[in-house]
């Protein structure tokens, strides 16, 4: 077995790794800011912050490669965003050139390109996608992108950046049709990620072999992904309880869905975990 560093292996995509990817050969070593309360046989564990860059390397060393999930999931004031997810990102690529690891993935989001309009017709690949963030959270992706990208270019490693859409049991809005990645497919993915031949650095939308995606899984496939879900199996219960999705709708329209909205407006978010009203 290979040992591989799970940073922010708590969470939600973190858990689901962590249940499917020991089958396919990897041990898994966790580490996280919390400590894990469910342990699994086999598991290492590290409770360390993503951004204590001597913690992190400590952790790397040894492992043949990184899964790097840490972060807040969502939108959050700049501060937060800031110092967990690119500050966070940062340390997970220094670390694991510092312990000579020449494999990491990392999970950005379809929120890096969030406000990238739907095309017309056909579907959309990540080349016509670039940098055009819904959020702090989705700047963040895309800084976190860029630090892949650099330490691909200048010390030779493999770095792959998931576009994940909506990763969860299973989809619960419209949606989600379009934007889920299941939990099997999930580990799918990575693996594929973490086993690909020298991919160097590439950027692929991670969603389920969706009937109705709009994001192109050509990229993720040419790394061996080979995707088994697809969320057409909610649709009709969805759209009996939501009726049809509406293409002019801007939560099916951009990437990005809501995070495109006012109420994701960075004001907003900071006014509202201040307390206090959106100006
Ligand atoms: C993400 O990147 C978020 O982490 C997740 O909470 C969802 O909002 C997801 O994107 C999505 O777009 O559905």
């Amino acid at each position: 077995m290979s040992t591989l560093l799970v940073t922010g292996a708590a969470g939600r995509i973190g858990t689901v790794l962590r249940g499917g990817l020991p089958e396919r050969g990897w041990a898994v070593r966790c580490l996280d800011v919390v400590p894990i309360v469910e342990t699994r046989p086999g598991e290492e564990h590290v409770v360390a912050d993503v951004t204590d860059l001597a913690a992190v390397t400590d952790a790397t060393t040894g492992a043949a490669a990184v899964v790097h999930l840490a972060g807040l999931s969502g939108e959050a004031p700049w501060p937060a965003i800031s110092h967990a997810n690119i500050e966070g990102t940062y340390a997970v690529l220094k670390a694991a050139r510092r312990a000579g690891v020449r494999r990491v993935v990392l999970a950005s989001s379809n929120h890096a390109s969030g406000f990238t309009p739907r095309p017309a017709g056909g579907q959309l690949r990540e080349a016509d996608a670039p940098p055009r963030p819904d959020t702090y959270y989705g700047v963040a992706k895309v800084a976190l992108e860029a630090l892949g990208s650099l330490y691909a270019d200048r010390y030779g490693m493999d770095v792959v950046c998931l576009r994940i859409g909506t990763a969860s049991a299973e989809p619960t809005a419209l949606r989600h049709l379009s934007t889920w990645l299941s939990p099997a497919d999930t580990v799918s993915l990575v693996d594929a990620a973490l086993t690909a031949p020298s991919p160097g650095f590439v950027v692929v939308w991670g969603v389920s072999a969706n009937t109705r995606n709009w994001w192109d899984l050509t990229a993720a496939r040419a790394l061996g992904y080979e995707p088994q879900d697809d969320a057409e199996v909610y649709a009709e219960a969805l759209v009996e309880a939501y009726g049809e999705p509406d293409p002019t709708d801007p939560v099916h329209a951009r990437v990005g869905g809501e995070f495109t909205l006012p109420g994701y407006d960075a004001e907003a978010v900071e006014a509202r975990a201040a307390g206090g009203e959106h100006p």
